[in-house]
């Protein structure tokens, strides 16, 4: 156990190296940007590389560090194998139907119009589908409201009754 955590950080070293092109021994938004894919020609979409930097700068340093680096590593791995298994017809993209299943999964019940809603907002290409770095930033936006949400609604019965001012708070501190 211990020799394969050591080659998988080996591995990772190597990779580090690679997207650190200026070899400063941290990787910046820009080079973070160039070394994720989305499965298409256009560059990773820049607001989830910036909330992603946001979510693993632990050493608020504005940049990704090689221990910062593993973690996030992990989190991009695990995020392209569940959309991967939601691609069910293996085409790059989640349409409506494998977010729908995708979401139903992760214990969300959301009606149609949400999800045409959804999939307009985050449909970059007007493709009718969101590719892998819009998945990304649709759930986690989606995570960080339904939180924020759950957070007042202290009774559990999905209605919350908030001032003008609270709601302005709850939007703004949001982490995006
Ligand atoms: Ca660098
Ligand atoms: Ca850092
Ligand atoms: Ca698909």
């Amino acid at each position: 156990m211990a020799q394969y955590q050591m080659a998988d950080r080996q591995f990772l070293w190597t990779v580090f190296q690679g997207v650190d092109r200026d070899r400063s021994g941290a990787i910046s938004a820009t080079e973070l940007q160039g070394a994720l894919s989305n499965g298409s020609w256009k560059p990773f979409n820049s607001e989830t590389v910036r909330m992603m930097i946001g979510m693993f700068d632990r050493d608020n340093s504005g940049t990704i560090n090689f221990e910062e680096f593993c973690s996030l590593w992990k989190y991009v791995t695990d995020w392209l194998n569940c959309f991967k298994s939601f691609d069910r017809d293996n085409s790059g993209n989640i349409d409506k139907n494998e977010l729908q299943a995708a979401l139903t999964s992760f214990g969300y019940r959301l009606s149609e119009r949400f999800y045409s809603t959804l999939i307009r907002k985050f449909d970059r290409d007007a493709m009718g589908s969101v590719k892998f770095d819009d998945f990304i930033q649709l759930c986690v936006l989606l995570q960080t409201l339904t939180a924020a949400f759950r957070y007042h609604d202290t009774d559990q019965d999905g209605w919350i009754r908030i001032s003008y001012e609270e709601f302005l708070i709850l939007v703004f501190s949001l982490r995006m």
